[in-house]
Parts: structure tokens; sequence; C-alpha cells
């Protein structure tokens, strides 16, 4: 047997008898019997050296051996590719990852309390922006020029390049909006977050979140005001809920009033909620002073109107009795996973 015919032999034995177990070792096959470099490239010069008789038995066994080698290799590609497709294949009747449902926040939930309560007497909703100009927040709700809300203590204010600006105080500053770009009657309320520049406490915060709302058209009344506001007092605290006015001072009401709802917690019996008076402080209100009409381009002679505003996280700690106010604002999971709503 010529030494070309010996080389053959120990070529297809190596082919026959590969054990491939990784996509390295099927490229180091590939690479050395099928690659442009393949180990069989020589074998066909040295064919030159073969005896004419011999020529062409050779040169089949040297195509065989290439056809071989090509076999062996894509079985061993669709034994490795089935392999992996086995380790990835996804088994659906496992049962899924548990995932924790979240909940509303506390300020959320009360916001669409207050909201789905004055919608089903006719209010809509108005939402505007949290920096505001000096005429949304305060001229046109008739605070004068040197009125203390305006200092640096409760305001923050920002610069801008054209103007100074502020971060609203209340959402007054949307319905004065609302005014301007419509014609009574005006039924809206604006919820929303406000900034005070306050040190942050147990008791204050430098923002919070208010609802506030405007009824303007013929004829609107005090008494007007006081029964919409029994009715949201009922429909939030549970129909026993009385309500008693205070007289009160607003630049932007003409007669102002604080309201208080009777105490839920004691039935008036006295407990340190309501620190033994029967009653809780949850929101201001009056009359729109005309002049805050006049500024909005509302003929007050022709109309009049009431308005409304209290702190979301005042009827929340009521509701909650949670009162240390920075826990709303904190977003410690253990707090907010404890509220549930169906809103
Ligand atoms: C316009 C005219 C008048 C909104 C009103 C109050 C009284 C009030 C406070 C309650 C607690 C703010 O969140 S709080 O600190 N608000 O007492 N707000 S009347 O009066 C308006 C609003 C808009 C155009």
């Amino acid at each position: 047997m010529s030494d070309l015919q010996h080389k053959l032999e120990e070529l297809l034995n190596e082919v026959n008898s590969a054990s491939i177990t990784d996509s390295a070792q099927l490229e180091e096959f590939r690479i050395r019997f099928l690659g442009s470099k393949n180990c069989l490239k020589p074998l066909f010069s040295e064919l030159k050296t073969v005896p004419n008789e011999d020529k062409k038995m050779v040169g089949q066994k040297i195509n065989e051996l290439k056809n071989t080698a090509q076999s062996v290799f894509d079985q061993f590609q669709d034994q490795l590719s089935n392999e992996t497709q086995n380790e990835e294949k996804i088994d659906f009747s496992r049962p899924g990852e548990p995932s924790e449902i979240g909940s509303r926040h506390p300020i959320s939930v009360i916001r669409k309390e207050i909201i789905s309560i004055f919608e089903r007497i006719g209010y809509g909703v108005s939402e505007g922006p949290e920096v505001e100009d000096d005429w949304h927040n305060f001229s046109a709700l008739n605070f004068p020029e040197e009125h203390p809300a305006r200092d640096m203590q409760d305001t923050f204010f920002v610069k801008t390049d054209d103007e100074e600006m502020a971060l609203r105080t209340h959402t007054s500053s949307v319905q004065v909006r609302v005014m301007e770009n419509s014609k009574p009657p005006i039924r809206t309320i604006s919820p929303g977050r406000v900034f005070r520049n306050e040190a942050i406490s147990a008791r204050a915060h430098c923002f919070f979140h208010q609802v506030e709302g405007l009824f303007i058209d013929k004829d609107v009344s005090f008494a007007d005001l006081k029964q919409t506001i029994l009715f949201f007092a009922q429909e939030m605290f549970g129909k026993k809920a009385k309500i008693r006015l205070r007289p009160s001072y607003f630049p932007f009401t003409e007669p102002s009033a604080e309201v208080d709802v009777s105490c839920t917690i004691c039935n008036q019996e006295g407990c340190n909620v309501c620190k033994y008076t029967g009653w809780l402080e949850i929101l201001g209100c009056g009359m729109v002073d005309p002049s805050v009409l006049e500024a909005a381009n509302i003929d007050p002679k022709e109309y009049s109107g009431f308005a409304f505003g209290m702190g979301i996280e005042r009827i929340a700690q009521l509701k909650y009795r949670v009162n240390d106010l920075r826990l709303y604002s904190e977003n410690d999971v253990r707090f907010l996973k404890q509220f549930k709503s169906t809103l």
C-alpha cells in the first residue's frame, strides 16, 4: 500500500471515530477536514505521484473521505443544536413567579374619593401648572402687594430668563385660569400639589396636596355653599356627619369661613383626636370676592360664586388616623401597602 493510501486510511479512521461534544470541538473538526486549508487538500496535490492506473481509484477515495467528513460534521452539528434547544425549552406548565400587587397611595385614594363626590353633583376637574406667575398665584386672587403670604418664608420663588415665577402655594391659580378661559356657569374642582417654604416636621411639609372648588353662576348664595359642603362632609365621613362654620378671613373670599365636621371617632363624646371639642377642622371656604371675579373679567353684578379649599393630607389624617405628615411623602412600602382601594 502506498504512503498516500496509508494516510487516507488513517484520516478515514480519524473521521469515523471522531467524538464531538461541544461547539469548540465541532469547529476544530470543520477547520481540519472542511475548512479552506483542510488536510485533504495536500492529498489532491500528492495524487500526481500516484501511478496512472491507480489515479482514478485513489482520487475517488479522497473524495469519499471528504464526503464522509461532511456527513460526520452534519450529524454532530444536528446533535449539538438539538441539545441546546432542549436545554432552553420552556416548561409552560410551571407555575409563575408570584408577583406582589401594588396599592394606591393614600393621597391618591382620598383625592379620587373627593373628585368622585363632586363629580356626582356636576363638577368637572381642572388642572394647571405647578410653576406659576405672580398674577395667577397672587394678584388675580386679591393678594395685596405687601401681603405676608408673598414673602420668601412662604413661597418658593423660581427665577426664569424673563420673569420671576413661584411654585404655586394653592391650586386657586388653576381656577383663575378656568375663569379667564370660560364663561359662567363654572363648576370645577382642582386637585394638585402645592408648595410652601416650611421646615419639614410631623406637622408641616414643604409640599402637600389640595383640592379646591369653584362654583360661579347667577344668584349663587352662601346657602348653596353650606349645602354643598354638608353634602361633601356626609359623603366623606358618613350620613351622620354634621358641619359647623366659623367666620374666617381669606384675601380671595368674602365672607369667609372655616368648616368643622363633627368628630366621627368619638361621636362628639370627646377624644384626643378632636381634643375633646367634638369637632374637626376640614376645610376653608367663602363667597368669591367681587374683585377676584372682576380680575378674571366676570361681572360681579351679574354673577356670584363660592369657593372652598381643603388639604388632602388633612382629610387622610382624619380618615386613616395617620398624623405624621412625613409618612405621606416618604414612600415607605411598609406604610403604603396598608392602603387598599376600589377607586
Ligand atoms: C378662586 C377664588 C377663591 C379657595 C379657598 C380656602 C378657602 C381655604 C385652605 C384649606 C386648607 C388651603 O389646603 S389648605 O391649607 N383653603 O381655606 N380655599 S376658599 O378659594 C378660591 C379659589 C379660587 C378663583
